[in-house]
């Protein structure tokens, strides 16, 4: 979960004129400040906002139990889960949904490099960290082993390159990018280990930095967006996804709620 809000928080602060960005704008009434921000200013036209969208997800039906899969088809992960490893379909909490992908869907204005530091996709006791991964097209994607047992990585994009690789030993490290990375703008693209069926994994690939994945509380914020009206598509893997438009104006903060139901 934190994982994930560091992926997001960096790719937004990769934007050039970010105000909101660490929560300190830039103090242009000190002369120093100023010049050393001026320096790139002849470079690309300015991108981004200050506009912020920001919501609760909530769940509103039967939660089904949480499953405690057996994982004794590799005794170094069954010796990890003596009690199995707790799955669950829909993570709520006192009416929060959780682990929901939410992002801006209609086109944003302004071009966004894509950070050169890797997103991470840990495999560790056995399972995926984190299990919603988001990343930006053409950022590399780090992928590492981080348990005493075999794993292999297999994604199966639509739209980028898919690959399957593996991963025996504890430590091991690739990288994942240009042509046998995640190039294309794509969501929800499943990977899974053939080893251990249990284990599964979403990226989901964006042009832009405006995403965020819903925190156990339901909450999601997405900050820096240009002025503009935009859909905005909440996106969970087992219930149906939802989109809804927001108008987003400098520096106000647009509500928005998604409420799914089970
Ligand atoms: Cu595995």
């Amino acid at each position: 979960m934190i994982l994930r809000k560091v992926i997001a928080v960096s790719g937004a602060c990769a934007l050039p004129l970010l105000v909101s960005c660490g929560g300190e704008a830039p103090k242009s009434e000190t002369p120093a400040a100023a010049t050393a921000t001026a320096a790139p200013a002849a470079a690309a036209a300015p991108a981004g906002g200050s506009g912020t969208v920001s919501g609760k997800i909530s769940f509103d039906g039967a939660v089904p139990a949480v499953e405690k899969v057996k994982l004794n088809a590799d005794p170094k992960c069954a010796a990890m889960h003596k009690e199995g490893l707790e799955r669950w379909q829909v993570h709520v909490k006192d009416g929060a949904l959780a682990d929901v992908l939410v992002y801006v869907k209609s086109p944003v204005s302004g071009s966004y490099p894509a950070p050169t530091e890797p997103a991470l996709l840990d495999q560790h006791g056995c399972d995926y960290s984190p299990h919603m991964l988001t990343m930006r097209a053409g950022q590399p994607l780090k992928i590492k082993n981080s348990d005493d047992t075999l794993h292999n990585i297999h994604p199966r994009p639509t739209q980028n390159a898919e690959f399957n690789i593996g991963q025996a030993r504890q430590g091991m490290e690739s990288v994942r990018e240009g042509e046998k990375g995640f190039n294309k703008p794509e969501v929800m693209i499943p990977v899974g280990c053939d080893v251990h069926p249990w284990m599964r994994a979403y990226i989901s690939v964006f042009e832009h930095p405006f995403y965020a994945v819903s925190k156990e509380d339901g909450t999601f914020e997405i900050k820096g967006l240009p002025a503009g009206e935009y859909e905005i598509e909440a996106f969970h893997g087992k219930l149906k996804n939802q989109s809804q438009k927001v108008t987003v104006k400098d520096g106000e903060t647009a509500k928005l709620d998604f409420a799914f139901k089970g």
